[in-house]
């Protein structure tokens, strides 16, 4: 072999021999959310991205069911095992039904948290709350109570029915109720699964069983949405305020048409970019997860852990007729 040869399959060799050490030192961090397709959880994805790119060591792998259910994501929990992932964070569809398979993840010395939709805490080392849940509550009736002066009947439309976080903040909501907002007549309940067939069907089936449905309070994204567009397509716009927890990117035309007053979300990029930091501090062995224990988070800051290895980010943000055009361009 000439000299030049030589040295330029040595050149390549090393090259290679860098590429895989370079890789095998990146920390994969699986983002897992309640189902694909959902816009709040892309939002957060680009969090997850701009964490990895601060931390410099990371890989995300963004997954997630079609469906939002606790049986699909353990599918994606089980291929995430066998792919040797070092980190999952989870946005969980049951707090329960996926402990067994996350305890397995555990137990194979991959990193479990919970963001967003959190799982109980034997199957998970902490979970991250995107804004204190009696807060989230009492935020999503408010929403609707300022509208309504003289009081009257409202309706929630959430997400699935195993959904930690809308079932948390639900209960949250019906125990300010009585005292805070006497005059205000919560009738149903239905959930729409964070699909927007289904949501839309059950939006619909509200307002045909409720004619004196005076708002919609959907806790979700996508059931806020699918509500609008079918109080927008019912011409039931100044008749049925559509409120809850909005994207204000995908929720500005209702806003501008009047079919919403006001809706509230927190920073859904933040809460992502949240996540994978403190699933690659723990993974990484820089943080321990531990009651009282406050990690960094980055740009973000820091959050302190709670009993349950729990904590909560920022107070939910209102958006309505004066801030939502500048907040759509953001997320
Ligand atoms: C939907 C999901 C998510 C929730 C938001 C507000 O996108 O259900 O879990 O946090 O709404």
């Amino acid at each position: 072999m000439s000299f030049l040869k030589k040295l330029m399959v040595t050149a390549a060799f090393s090259a290679a021999m860098f590429v895989n050490a370079a890789c095998a030192e990146n920390v994969k961090i699986a983002l897992v959310v309640k189902s694909l397709g959902n816009g709040f959880f892309d939002a957060a994805n680009k969090g997850a991205e701009e964490a990895a790119k601060e931390l410099g060591d990371v890989d995300i792998i963004y997954t997630g069911p079609t469906k939002a259910t606790a049986e699909a994501q353990i599918e994606v929990i089980n291929s995430l095992i066998a792919q040797k992932v070092n980190a999952i964070a989870i946005s969980a569809n049951d707090a329960d039904a996926l402990v067994p398979a996350l305890k397995k993840a555990m137990d194979r010395g991959i990193t479990v948290i919970s963001w967003d939709s959190g799982v109980a805490p034997e199957g998970r080392q902490l979970h991250l709350n995107p804004s204190d849940t009696s807060l989230i509550g009492e935020t999503i009736i408010k929403l609707a109570a300022d509208y309504l002066p003289e009081g009257g009947d409202v309706a929630i439309l959430s997400a699935s029915s195993t959904a930690t976080n809308q079932n948390a903040w639900i209960d949250a909501a019906k125990k300010v109720l009585p005292e805070k907002f006497p005059k205000i007549n919560l009738v149903a309940t239905v959930y729409g699964d964070d699909d927007s067939a289904k949501s839309t069907d059950e939006a619909k089936g509200l307002l045909k069983s409720y004619p004196n449905l005076k708002a919609i309070i959907a806790p979700t994204t996508v059931g806020v949405v699918a509500a609008a567009q079918v109080v927008t397509d019912q011409a039931l716009i100044g008749k049925v305020n559509v409120t809850g927890l909005a994207l204000p990117s995908e929720f500005k035309k209702f806003i501008d048409n009047g079919a919403s007053q006001a809706v509230a979300l927190w920073n859904p990029i933040d809460l992502g970019y949240s996540a994978v930091y403190l699933a690659h501090d723990l993974a990484v062995k820089k943080e321990e997860a531990k009651p009282g224990a406050t990690l960094s988070i980055g740009r973000v800051g820091k959050v302190t852990l709670d009993d349950t290895n729990s904590a909560a980010m920022a107070p939910p943000f209102k958006f309505d007729k004066s801030n939502i055009e500048e907040f759509s361009k953001i997320y």
